[in-house]
């Protein structure tokens, strides 16, 4: 992503929320936390070990606004860690006593999982790690954070289009969003009555570090951008505008959905011939 400015005001004024996701400045969660940061969002993050609180610290510190008090709030969480989940929604309502909004950016599958044959090299340990990391960590963490909404909220997820369609190599990570999404949508019906709305967000593919060393990598961006409706990458910042509208009061009436923010790839039937043939001369 090119320096971006994004736009600046008051969306999210007084709230406050968690960002669960940011491994480094590519990261998707990082855009949606800069672009709440500008409309007033007050956060707290959470990272996966010390070895990304050096990535995460100072890039928490440059949105965190001058003069509230101090350091930003940090917490070391393994998602697959019960002791880390209960002591980071435990800061939260500590430090602030209620939340507004959750940001779940958070996906892992065994490298071994992620290439070839899906039915021959799914194993059950592969399948059980994904879907624990990929999907089951939104229903957790989104129980803790609803427990500390006491004024309605909302919460977001980030998904792919694997969930609903084959794409080569995505494999296990496929089943573990399909499993994310399902779960976006029992949990708005769950949540709806405290007037908490939980959404997904479909993006195509961004080069970020969970993208890095997919085997397919070249041939997957240049097929996006020639067989998308706007014939270009995801830009991250698209996911991060869409993030806003959905945990600000502009999403109110919108809970259960999962919305695609991926050029209008999902959308295309059959793409046209001409950007096809450059993306891939014979
Ligand atoms: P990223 O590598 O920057 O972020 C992935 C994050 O998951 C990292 O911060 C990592 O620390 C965290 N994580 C993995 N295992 C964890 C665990 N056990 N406990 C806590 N944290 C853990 O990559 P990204 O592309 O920004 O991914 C964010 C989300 O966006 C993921 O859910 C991913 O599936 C989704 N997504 C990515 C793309 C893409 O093309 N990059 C497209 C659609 C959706
Ligand atoms: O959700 C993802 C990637 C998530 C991911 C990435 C990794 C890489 C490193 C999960 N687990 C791991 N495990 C690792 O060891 N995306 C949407 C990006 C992505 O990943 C793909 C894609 C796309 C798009 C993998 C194969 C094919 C397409």
């Amino acid at each position: 992503m090119a320096e971006q400015n994004f736009p600046t005001g008051n969306l999210m004024a007084g709230k406050r929320g968690l960002i669960m996701g940011v491994a480094n400045k590519n990261s998707i969660a990082w855009a949606i936390a800069r672009q709440l940061a500008a409309q007033g969002a007050e956060l707290a993050f959470t990272y996966q070990g010390e070895k990304l609180l050096r990535r995460v610290k100072p890039l928490a510190e440059s949105v965190m606004p001058k003069g509230s008090n101090g350091e930003p709030i940090l917490c070391d969480c393994d998602v697959t860690n019960d002791q880390q989940m209960e002591a980071t929604f435990h800061t939260l309502k500590e430090e602030w006593g209620k939340i507004d909004f959750l940001v779940h950016a958070i996906a892992f599958a065994g490298k071994d999982q992620l290439a070839g044959s899906f039915i021959d090299n799914t194993t059950r340990d592969g399948f059980k790690s994904a879907l624990d990391i990929s999907a089951y960590s939104f229903v957790d963490a989104g129980r803790r954070a609803a427990a500390i909404m006491n004024d309605g909220g909302a919460m977001v997820t980030l998904t792919y289009l694997g969930s609903e369609r084959v794409i080569p190599n995505y494999n296990v990570m496929g089943v573990a969003k399909a499993a994310l999404e399902a779960s976006t949508r029992y949990m708005a019906a769950d949540l709806g009555p405290r007037q908490i709305r939980v959404n997904a967000i479909s993006a195509g593919p961004i080069k970020t570090l969970a993208a890095a060393g997919i085997g397919s990598g070249r041939h997957m961006f240049r097929f996006n951008k020639a067989a998308s409706a706007m014939q270009d990458n995801t830009d991250p910042m698209g996911v991060a505008g869409a993030a806003l509208y959905l945990l600000s009061d502009l999403g109110l009436s919108c809970t259960g959905e999962t919305h695609h923010v991926d050029g209008g790839f999902h959308a295309i039937g059959m793409p046209q011939e001409g950007p096809l043939r450059e993306s891939m001369p014979d």
